[in-house]
């Protein structure tokens, strides 16, 4: 299968395609400036946000669980710029940066995991069940690998109702010991025989699934490479570099737009914070693995080629930090201030209602 980018010692891979020009809206993707300050933004948004939630976890204001995105921005905002209107997203728990990008208010998003009524599902999904129909983000699911299945059969289904849409599926390395993840690959692959799987599977392999290794969870590394017993093509991408993901995001969303069928891009990616709240002292990675990788940091790196390049100065960099910090401290805030759901609530959106999925009677 194709194998275009290859893995370099220390985790990441060699891009050796030089990247594509073309955009969604038909502009330069790795090489226009004003493009990629605006992606510069969004990561910048996605990293501010995860900070303060942090701290919203640390003051108790924030309960259950919760699972930060940091050391992988690059991931979700480079494929997230392939979206098109109509297409779905679906993902696990590492969810908040999705909503962000897809545009959900981050005021709601905020309110939503301080457990708001005014959150983007009324408070009641918090941080692992993010949920935006309008903006094509079809969840946030907590059970490991449970949500694959949904991914396939959202791809199905679009072709089915004779769309060009596609659905981004996201999932992490560790999910893809599930077993839900092999039926629902087997499936993907047989239906894309017909055309009939515009999916495309995104692994987000940050080398762990909570304090597990991928090399103690299975005998076989490549993780891309297990969707050979599929029949379905796969490439992998240093996820850590913004410009490499872009070109891969938008030649595969392209292709699978166009042929029907599913494919696998295995990004290579960090998460440099913690696996959840409930994991702040790790025992299973050195202090020198984190240190390595954060020197890779997506953040970092664009920063870098920004000043390299002369598209922004330092103090253009900082202006932007700061923006991005007063839309987030505004968003803590409206979710600090908001009621919390009514106890009304607890009787609503608990069954669909009959016209809305099961058609007039
Ligand atoms: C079916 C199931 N088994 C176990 C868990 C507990 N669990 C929560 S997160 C996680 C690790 C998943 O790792 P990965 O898919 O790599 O995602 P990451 O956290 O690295 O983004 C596990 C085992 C769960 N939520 N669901
Ligand atoms: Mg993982």
């Amino acid at each position: 299968m194709s194998a275009e980018n290859e893995r370099t010692g220390d985790g990441g891979v060699e891009t050796q395609e030089e990247p594509r020009e073309e955009s969604r809206d038909g502009g330069a993707v790795a090489t226009d400036g004003e493009h990629l300050v605006e992606l510069y933004k969004n990561m910048i948004l996605i990293r501010t946000f995860e900070e303060a939630t942090q701290r919203g976890f640390r003051q108790g204001k924030i309960g259950g669980y919760l699972h930060v995105y940091i050391g992988q921005e690059a991931v979700a905002t480079g494929f997230i710029d392939a979206y098109k209107e109509g297409d779905r997203v679906i993902t696990a728990y590492r969810d908040h940066p999705f909503p962000l990008l897809l545009g959900s208010d981050p005021k709601s998003v905020m309110a939503e995991l301080y457990g708001k009524g005014t959150g983007l599902v009324k408070g009641k999904g918090g941080s692992m069940h993010l949920f935006d129909v309008e903006n094509g983000l079809y969840g946030g699911y907590g059970i490991v690998g449970g949500h694959i299945p949904l991914g396939v059969g959202f791809a199905y289904a679009m072709k089915y109702q004779e769309t060009d849409h596609i659905c981004q599926l996201y999932l992490g390395d560790g999910a893809i010991n599930n077993g839900a993840f092999h039926e629902a690959a087997n499936l993907s692959g047989l239906w894309g025989r017909d055309g009939m799987n515009p999916c495309l599977w995104i692994i987000e392999n940050n080398q762990y699934g909570m304090g597990t290794s991928v090399a103690r969870s299975t005998a076989m590394t490549d993780l891309g490479a297990k969707f050979d017993a599929y029949g379905i093509e796969h490439e992998k991408v240093d996820g850590m570099d913004l410009e490499a993901v872009l070109e891969v995001a938008h030649r595969t969303a392209d292709k699978v737009r166009e042929t029907g069928q599913p494919y696998v891009v295995e990004a290579l990616t960090y998460r440099t914070a913690p696996h959840g709240s409930a994991d702040f002292f790790e025992k299973y990675r050195t202090k020198d693995e984190v240190k390595k990788w954060r020197q890779r940091d997506p953040v970092g790196q664009l920063e870098h080629k920004l000043l390299e390049r002369e598209i922004l100065d330092e103090d253009a960099l900082e202006e932007i930090r700061a923006e991005m910090k007063e839309t987030i401290d505004e968003a803590t805030n409206f979710a600090d201030e908001s009621e919390e759901p009514s106890v009304e609530e607890l009787y609503t959106d608990v069954y669909a209602g009959e016209d809305e999925y099961m058609g007039e009677e």
